[in-house]
């Protein structure tokens, strides 16, 4: 009576078998995908009466970085109060700030250790994109 129904289960099985396939696959890729953290990239900063240089870091979104500040003459702070960074800088002790960018805007930077007249316009931004 139906003509097709010797085919269904053929046609069934193909898809089964792609199915099976398709899912095979996609269990496959992340093992695939699992490549090795890479470094995190590093950007040396340095300080000075009054000033950071460079004064703006640029970043993509997820970026994992690594800031080592130099000081060329005295004791500075750097502090970003919305990314949670804070630390001092000394001539001889530089210091490294870990972090990963992990949300998009523009955070501001400064010196938080003071170091003269022209430390309130000790500044700089962080920005992420
Ligand atoms: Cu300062």
């Amino acid at each position: 009576m139906n003509a097709r129904k010797p085919t269904s289960p053929a046609i069934l099985s193909i898809a089964f078998a792609a199915l099976v396939a398709a899912s095979f696959a996609i269990r496959v890729t992340p093992q695939e995908s699992a490549a090795p953290v890479p470094e995190p990239r590093k950007i040396a900063v340095t300080a000075k009466k009054f000033e950071f240089n460079p004064e703006t870091i640029e970043l993509a979104r997820g970026e994992r970085v690594e800031l080592t500040l130099t000081s060329l003459d005295r004791k500075h702070g750097f502090k970003c109060k919305e990314l949670n960074l804070e630390g001092e800088v000394e001539p001889e002790k530089p210091l490294v700030v870990s972090f990963t960018a992990d949300k998009t805007g523009t955070f501001e930077f400064k010196c938080s250790n003071f170091c003269g007249l022209g430390h309130y316009r000790m500044k700089g931004k962080i920005v992420v994109r």
